[in-house]
């Protein structure tokens, strides 16, 4: 069973995450987690932050020589933004008193209001720190270490934007992916590779431009953008996840970990939604057998059939509102004197979806990884690999001897 917590504010002195259960023997370094927390940060549409930062792990523990020991991985990242707030956030009582504002105008669409409620708080500061999607970082070091696992047993994790402000591509690229209509044996990184070299991770250079545009008149009216993003995993193995219980479903689990990352406010699993709309018989995949093994001529149920992963390719897609803090605020009140006011503006990005979408590769790796340990168990990778091989080496026979027996 692996496990990972974050710990760490926006702007306090840095994130940090432990991570447990992986097996001893995987190769690991933080070159290999920096180059995603860099994926993370890119992207058109972000705010003056990501200028400050250079987001780059420290492993304090868990790994010797490149390889992980079996034990506790913990590792921080530290924010650059730390020395502008070390008096407003410091964890310490101030030696001497000094003035700070307390934040008290809550913004429509964040935690704002709802966090101070709950924790009972008097300075809105308090929720903004711990809400923000400052915290992803962590989670994006994290999945590293769960996608670096996965690629060990041939399991790639891609992304790309699909649109953002309702601007689509002229292409259906999830389409093509839900009809097998792409290369075969496409490698889902493949899909980010592509994607990373647009400014906005679309896959067509026309929507790109456009996409820029809208984004541009969207900061010149002090206003923000969502979208919506496809993450897709290959090579996944038959098998993973079950149908015996409700926390069990991969395709339940996965929604989970895409939908707990902030600002998603959709998911859906393959057809997702428009399957509701079909037949029957345009929605299921019909079965066939490719050389000796099971595959389907469409891949409508994106990877999974009743909860467990079916050996095509798995496929997401999501949808994230816009950023919350707008510069031309909407309204809100005045926690201090009650009165109406227009919402407080705070540093903040215009667009974050591209950002979102690599965050959801981390997300989808890491749930991977928990159902492939949960199948295939192994405290170091050596045996891992033995487990694996004995279960997919030997499956397309056992399914033909269960049934000619029969
Ligand atoms: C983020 C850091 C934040 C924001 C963004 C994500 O930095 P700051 O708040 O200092 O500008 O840029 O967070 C949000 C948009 C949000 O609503 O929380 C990051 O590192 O990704």
């Amino acid at each position: 069973m692996i496990r990972f917590l974050t710990a760490g504010e926006s702007h306090g002195k840095s994130l940090s995450t432990i991570i447990e259960g992986f097996p001893s023997n995987l190769d690991l370094t933080s070159d290999y987690i920096n180059f995603h927390l860099k994926r993370r940060q890119a992207g058109y549409g972000r705010g003056q932050r990501m200028k400050i930062e250079t987001d780059t792990s420290e492993i304090l523990s868990g790994v010797r020589f490149g390889k992980t020991l079996g034990s506790p991985i913990s590792l921080i990242i530290k924010n650059s933004d730390w020395e502008n707030w070390t008096k407003i956030m410091s964890p310490d009582i101030p030696s001497i008193d000094f003035n700070y504002e307390r934040v008290s105008i809550p913004r429509p669409g964040h935690a704002d209001l709802v966090g101070i409620s709950k924790y009972n708080f008097d300075d809105i500061r308090n929720s903004i720190e711990r809400s923000s999607a400052r915290e992803t970082a962590a989670r994006v070091a994290a999945g590293s270490i769960a996608r670096k696992f996965l690629e060990n047993f041939g399991i790639t994790v891609g992304s790309f934007v699909e649109s953002i402000g309702g601007i689509y591509p002229a292409e259906n690229y999830l389409f093509d992916l839900l009809q097998n209509k792409v290369k075969k044996n496409y490698s889902a990184w493949q899909l980010s590779v592509k994607a990373d070299r647009s400014q906005v991770r679309v896959l067509d250079a026309e929507q790109e431009n456009k996409i820029i545009r809208k984004i541009k008149t969207a900061k010149k009216k002090g206003d923000s953008l969502g979208g919506t993003f496809v993450t897709v995993a290959t090579g996944v193995p038959v098998g993973l996840g079950s149908y015996m219980h409700y926390e069990r479903r991969l395709s339940s689990n996965i929604s989970h970990s895409i939908m707990s990352i902030q600002a998603v406010k959709g998911v859906e699993i393959g057809l997702g939604f428009a399957a509701a709309n079909g037949f029957g018989s345009e929605v299921h995949d019909e079965i066939v057998l490719k050389g000796n093994s099971f595959t389907r001529t469409t891949n409508n149920a994106g990877g999974i059939d009743g909860g467990i992963s079916n050996g095509l390719p798995i496929i997401v897609r999501a949808a994230m509102k816009p950023i919350s803090t707008l510069m031309k605020p909407l309204k809100s009140v005045d926690l201090k004197t009650m009165k109406k006011v227009e919402a407080r503006r705070e540093r903040s990005d215009f667009v974050a979806v591209p950002a979102c979408a690599v965050i959801s590769e981390s997300m989808l790796a890491w749930t991977l990884a928990q159902s492939f340990l949960e199948k295939f168990g192994g405290d170091s990778m050596e045996e891992t690999m033995d487990n694996y091989q004995a279960f997919t080496g030997k499956l397309q026979n056992r399914i033909k001897n269960n049934f000619r027996r029969s």
